[in-house]
C-alpha cells in the first residue's frame, strides 16, 4: 500500500480507528500535537493496511469548531471541582432521599474498556444500582441474548478470516458495504479470487452490499425468523443435519425442529411468508445444506426488532443443526457496530449484566463480584434498560442521569419524548468532546472529555480482537479522560480509595483478573493471562483475540472448535422459535419507515459532519422510495417530502429507488438538530422493543408521507454557522464555511431583509431581484471578502447551486466576479465541477462525464486519468453507473 508522504516523513504511532466495529489498525503521522496523515496499519489483523473513507479522513475530523474545552454548568464555564462537586452533591441528595434507583448512567460503545469498567463498578458496586445501560441496547442486545441462550455466553464464535474462507456467505440485515467497509473489501477480494464463493444478501432493500452478491432476497421486513425456521425444516428433510454433532454437542434439537416445522413446513411456505420467489429460497437453502463452509453474518436488520433475540437464535439453530460452527469458514457471525460495543459487553456494561460475563441470575456471581470489588452497596437485581430508563426519567422516578459518549436525544426511539424527559429531569450530566450536541443542549452540567488520539485504552472489535486506541496528543483545554472523570466523581461520592487508579493499566489489570476469577471455562470472556501485564506492554498492546489465558496466551481465533460450549453441561442449546411479525403494521395510507446508515457519516455526525469531504457522497437528508409510491403519494423526485408520526416530522429529499420494496421507505439515521431543521429519523421511530432484550424496533415504524408544499426554495453559502429562520434547512460543511439548503411554506415579505437579518454583522451587500419577485440573489462581504451568497426562488430551478460559488467563499472579489456571483455563472470562463463523486480525490461529476466523453471507458481508465476511485474505492459503483 502507498503511504502518504507525510506519513513517511513524520513520527508515527499505531492506534485503532474510533469508528466502526471492524476495528481497523491505523498508523498516524503526528507533528505539532496534530495528526497530519493516516494510513491503514499493515500489521493489524482486522484490516491489514486497508482503511475506508471514514478511517482515512480521521486527521481531517480531529478538530471541531464545537469542541468542548471546559466544564459548563447551566451554560457557564466552571472549574472541574465546582462541576464535580455540583454533580456529586445532587447525586448524593437524590440517593439519600429516593434511594440509589433514582439515579442512572447511560453509556456508550464508544467508551474505552477502562472507562466502561470503572463506570460499571461505581454504579453496581458503590452507588448500589444497576441503572446503568448503554447505546449497545439499541445495537447488540438481541445478539447478546441469542448468544447466551445458545452458547451459554455472549461470544462470537468466528473471526474475519472465516468470512474470506467460506464457500457460502449469507449476510442478513447487514449492509457491510456502508457499515463495515473494510470487512466488505475483504469479502469482495475473496470473491474476486474465488468466484465460486457464493454471496447471499437478505435485506428488504437492494443495498450497495448487493453489488457483490450472487443472490439478493428482498424479504418482507421482519420475516427473517420464518426464513431460518424454513431452513431448519429444509435441512431436516434434505439430509442437511449433522446428527453426530447434534447428538454429542447440543440439547433441544427435536423441540426446535418441531417448532420450525409447525410454522414453516416447506419451501413454499417460507417463500410465501417472506414474500420471496420460491426458486430463490430453494437455491439459498440448497447452498446452505450442500456446503460445509457457510457463514451467516447478521446485523441490525436482525437485531433491531421486536423479535430480534428469536431471529438470532433461529439462524444459530441452523448452524448448530448442521454442525457449521467452530470450523474455519463455518460459523454464525454477529457483526458489531461500535468500536467498543464488545468491550462494553465484556465489562458487563448493560443493566442486566454484572461484570466479566457474570449476571444477576446467579447469587454466586453477585457474591464473587462483591468480594472482588469490596463493594459496600452491591446491586442485586437488574436495572432499567434504555427505553425503560428514559421512561423512568419521564415519570420522575429517575431524577439524575449521567450520559457519556452518546446522543440519545437523537438516537433513541421516540426521540422527541426523550428530549422532553431530559428537559424536566432534575440533573442531566453529559460527558462529550462536543459542547452543543442535541443532548448536551439539554444538560445542566456538560463535562469536556478527551477523544480519539488523546485518550488511551483498549477496545474490542467484532471478532473478539482487543486493540489499543493510543493516546498521543495532548488534551485540548481542560478536557479529561472519561475514566479519570468517573474516578474523580467516585471520590466526591466518598469512594475514592476504590477508584484510586494512577494509570489505565491498573484498571485493565483489575478487569483481566476479574475475568479469570473462578472461571473454569464457565464464562467465555477470559483474559486472565493479561492480569499482570506491565505498563510498557500495555502501552504498546498488540492486537489479541480473547480468550487469552495461560492455555492460549496468544489469543484464540475460533471458539467451540472442540464442540464444547459455555453452558453448565458444555452443550449448545437449540431454542424453539415461533417467528413473529413486527408489532406495528401500517394503515392503508401509511408506509413502513426503515432507517439505517450511509457510507460516510457516523451516527449523529459529531465528527464526520465536520469534514466537507465526508458530506460529498450524501449531503442532505433524503427518503428512498419506490417509483409506484412516488405516484401513489403525489411526490416528485428531487422535491422535499415530509414523513409524519407521533406529532413529529422528518423532511427529506425524495429519491426514486427501485431498490426499495413498495410501501417501504428508507431514511438515514444521522441528521439531527445541528445539521437540519427537522430531519431526525428517530423522532418518528416507534419505541416498540423486544420483550426479552429490550432492543428497539428501529427498522419498522408506520408513518405518513406527503409532498412538502414549498412557497420558495434556495440556498445559502456562508462562512459562519447559523440557524436559518426557515421551515426547512439542511447544513452542509464546506472547506471554509457552510452551505444551507432552504425551503419554506411561506415567502418572507422581503428576501433582502430576510437574509440581512440572518447576518446582522455584515453591511456590504449586493443583490438582484426580478420584477415579479420570483427570484432573488444576494452576496454579502466583509472587507471585500465574500461572506454570504444567498439565492432564493419561487420555482425550483432558478436557485442553481455551483461548486464554483462555494470556492469563492472568503476570497477577495473584484467587480466582475461580484457580477458573476449575482448572475450565477462561473466567472473567468471556468467550468463547474459538478457534484462530488470521488471524495478522496475531490473529483466532480462534470469532470468525470467529460473524461468519459473524452474516451475513458472503464473505472481503471478514469482512475488513471483523474485518480478517482483509486483510494478507498467507495465511489466505484457510482463510477460504473456514470460509465453505463
Ligand atoms: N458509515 C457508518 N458505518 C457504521 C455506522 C455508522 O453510523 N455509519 N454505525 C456502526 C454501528 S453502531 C452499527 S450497529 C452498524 C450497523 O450496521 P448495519 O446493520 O449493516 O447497518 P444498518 O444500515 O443499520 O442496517 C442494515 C440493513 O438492515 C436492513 N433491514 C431492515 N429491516 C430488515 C429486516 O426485517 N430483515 C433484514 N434481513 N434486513 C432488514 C436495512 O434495510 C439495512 O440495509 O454500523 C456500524 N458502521
Ligand atoms: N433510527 C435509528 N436509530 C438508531 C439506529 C438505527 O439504525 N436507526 N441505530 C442505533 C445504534 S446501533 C446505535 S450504536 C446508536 C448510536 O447512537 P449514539 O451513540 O447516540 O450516536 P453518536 O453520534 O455516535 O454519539 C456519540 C457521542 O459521543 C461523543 N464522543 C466521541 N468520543 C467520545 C469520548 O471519547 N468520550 C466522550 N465522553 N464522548 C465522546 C460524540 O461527540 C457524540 O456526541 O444509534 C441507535 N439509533
Ligand atoms: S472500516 Fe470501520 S474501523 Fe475500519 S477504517 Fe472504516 S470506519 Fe474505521
Ligand atoms: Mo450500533
Amino acid at each position: 500500500m502507498n503511504l502518504p508522504e507525510k506519513l513517511i516523513a513524520s513520527d508515527t504511532v499505531n492506534t485503532t480507528c474510533c469508528y466502526c466495529g471492524v476495528g481497523c489498525g491505523v498508523t498516524a503521522a503526528v507533528a505539532d500535537n496534530q495528526v497530519v496523515a493516516v494510513a491503514g496499519d499493515n500489521q493489524h489483523p482486522a484490516n491489514k493496511g486497508r482503511l475506508c473513507i471514514k478511517g482515512s479522513s480521521l486527521h481531517e475530523t480531529q478538530s471541531s469548531p464545537d469542541r468542548l474545552l471546559s466544564p459548563m454548568l447551566h451554560g457557564k464555564p466552571v472549574d472541574w471541582d465546582t462541576a464535580l462537586d455540583y454533580g456529586a452533591a445532587k447525586f448524593r441528595d437524590i440517593i439519600e432521599q429516593h434511594g440509589p434507583d433514582a439515579v442512572a448512567f447511560y453509556l456508550s460503545g464508544q467508551l474505552l474498556t477502562e472507562d466502561y469498567y470503572v463506570a460499571n463498578k461505581l454504579m453496581k458496586g458503590f452507588v448500589g444500582t444497576a441503572n446503568i445501560d448503554t447505546n449497545s441496547r439499541l445495537c447488540m442486545a438481541s445478539a447478546v441474548v441469542a448468544h447466551k441462550r445458545a452458547f451459554g455466553s455472549d461470544a462470537v464464535p468466528g473471526c474475519y478470516e472465516d468470512l474470506e474462507q467460506t464457500d457460502v456467505l449469507i449476510m442478513v440485515g447487514s449492509n457491510t458495504a456502508y457499515a463495515h467497509p473494510v470487512v466488505y473489501q475483504r469479502i469482495a477480494k475473496a470473491k474476486e479470487e474465488r468466484p465460486d464463493m457464493k454471496i447471499v444478501v437478505l435485506d428488504p432493500r437492494r443495498t450497495a452490499t448487493c453489488e457483490i452478491a450472487d443472490i439478493h432476497l428482498p424479504l418482507r421486513p421482519g420475516t427473517d425468523a420464518y426464513f431460518f425456521n424454513g431452513l431448519l425444516t429444509y435441512l431436516a428433510d434434505h439430509n442437511g443435519i449433522d446428527q453426530d454433532f447434534v447428538d454429542t454437542h447440543t440439547n433441544g434439537f427435536d423441540d426446535s425442529l418441531a417448532a420450525a416445522r409447525g410454522q414453516v413446513p416447506d419451501i413454499t411456505a417460507a417463500a410465501h411468508l417472506c414474500q420471496l420467489e420460491r426458486a430463490d429460497v430453494e437455491k439459498v437453502y440448497q447452498l446452505f445444506a450442500q456446503n460445509d463452509k457457510v457463514v451467516t453474518v447478521f446485523s441490525q436488520g436482525v437485531n433491531q426488532s421486536s423479535s430480534g433475540v428469536d431471529k438470532g437464535n433461529a439462524l444459530i439453530n441452523c448452524h448448530l443443526a448442521s454442525g457449521k460452527i467452530g470450523k474455519p469458514g463455518a460459523t454464525p457471525f454477529s457483526i458489531t457496530g461500535q468500536p467498543n460495543a464488545m468491550g462494553g459487553r465484556e465489562v458487563g456494561g448493560l443493566a442486566n449484566q454484572l461484570a466479566a460475563h457474570m449476571g444477576f441470575d446467579k447469587p454466586e456471581d453477585i457474591h464473587r463480584v462483591e468480594q472482588f470489588w469490596q463493594a459496600p452497596n452491591m446491586a442485586r437485581k437488574e436495572g432499567l434498560k434504555a427505553v425503560d430508563m428514559f421512561r423512568a426519567i419521564e415519570e420522575g422516578k429517575i431524577k439524575a442521569v449521567w450520559i457519556m459518549a452518546t446522543n440519545p436525544a437523537v438516537t433513541m426511539p421516540e426521540a422527541g419524548r426523550v428530549r422532553k424527559a431530559l428537559e424536566k429531569c432534575d440533573l442531566v450530566m453529559v460527558s462529550d468532546c462536543i459542547g452543543n450536541t442535541d443532548t448536551a443542549k439539554l444538560a445542566d452540567l456538560v463535562l469536556p472529555a478527551t477523544t480519539w488520539s488523546e485518550k488511551h485504552g483498549t477496545v474490542t472489535n467484532s471478532e473478539r480482537c482487543i486493540s489499543l486506541q493510543k493516546g498521543f496528543l495532548n488534551a485540548p483545554g481542560e478536557a479529561r479522560h472519561d475514566w479519570e472523570i468517573i474516578c474523580q466523581f467516585a471520590q466526591k461520592l466518598g469512594y475514592g480509595e476504590h477508584f484510586s487508579y494512577s494509570h489505565q493499566v491498573d484498571i485493565f489489570r483489575e478487569h483481566a483478573a476479574l475475568s479469570g476469577l473462578d472461571n473454569n471455562h464457565s464464562r467465555g470472556f477470559n483474559i486472565s493471562a493479561l492480569e499482570e501485564i506491565d505498563k510498557k506492554d500495555y502501552e504498546n498492546f498488540a492486537p489479541l483475540r480473547w480468550p487469552v489465558t495461560d492455555q492460549s496466551p496468544e489469543g484464540t481465533d475460533r471458539l467451540f472448535t472442540d464442540g464444547r460450549f459455555y453452558t453448565p453441561d458444555g452443550r449448545a442449546r437449540f431454542i424453539p422459535i415461533e417467528a413473529r411479525l413486527p408489532v406495528n403494521t401500517p394503515a392503508a395510507d401509511q408506509v413502513i419507515l426503515n432507517t439505517g446508515r450511509i457510507r460516510d457519516q457516523w451516527h449523529t455526525m459529531s465528527r464526520t459532519g465536520t469534514a466537507a469531504k465526508l458530506l460529498g457522497h450524501v449531503d442532505e437528508p433524503y427518503i428512498d422510495i419506490h417509483p409506484e409510491d412516488i405516484e401513489r403519494f403525489g411526490l416528485i423526485e428531487g422535491d422535499l417530502a415530509v414523513l409524519a408520526n407521533q406529532g413529529q416530522r422528518y423532511f427529506g429529499r425524495v429519491k426514486k429507488s427501485a431498490d426499495q420494496r413498495e410501501g417501504e421507505v428508507f431514511v438515514p439515521m444521522h441528521w439531527n438538530g445541528k445539521y437540519a431543521a427537522s430531519s431526525c429519523a428517530d423522532a418518528l421511530v416507534n419505541a416498540v422493543v423486544d420483550p426479552i432484550c429490550g432492543q428497539p424496533e428501529f427498522k419498522h415504524s408506520p408513518v405518513r408521507i406527503s409532498p412538502f408544499k414549498q412557497a420558495w426554495n434556495g440556498f445559502l453559502v456562508c462562512a459562519d454557522d447559523i440557524t436559518p429562520a426557515c421551515e426547512y434547512w439542511a447544513k452542509i460543511t464546506l472547506d471554509g464555511g457552510y452551505k444551507f439548503r432552504l425551503a419554506d411554506g411561506e415567502c418572507p415579505d422581503n428576501w433582502a431583509s430576510w437574509v440581512k437579518n440572518q447576518f446582522p454583522h455584515i453591511d456590504d451587500w449586493v443583490d438582484v431581484c426580478d420584477s415579479g419577485q420570483q427570484f432573488f440573489r444576494a452576496a454579502g462581504f466583509t472587507g471585500g471578502r465574500l461572506q454570504v451568497v444567498f439565492s432564493a426562488a419561487t420555482d425550483k430551478t432558478s436557485a442553481r447551486e455551483m461548486r464554483w460559488l462555494e470556492q469563492q467563499l472568503g476570497q477577495e472579489i473584484d467587480a466582475n466576479t461580484r457580477f458573476a456571483i449575482l448572475a450565477g455563472i462561473p466567472g473567468g470562463g471556468v467550468e463547474d465541477e459538478g457534484a462530488m463523486v470521488c471524495s478522496c480525490y475531490q473529483v466532480g461529476q462534470n469532470t468525470i462525464a467529460k473524461a468519459i466523453k473524452g474516451g475513458c471507458a472503464s473505472v481503471e481508465a478514469l482512475g488513471e486519468k483523474l485518480k478517482c476511485g483509486t483510494n478507498c474505492g467507495s465511489c466505484i459503483p457510482e463510477l460504473k453507473a456514470l460509465l453505463r
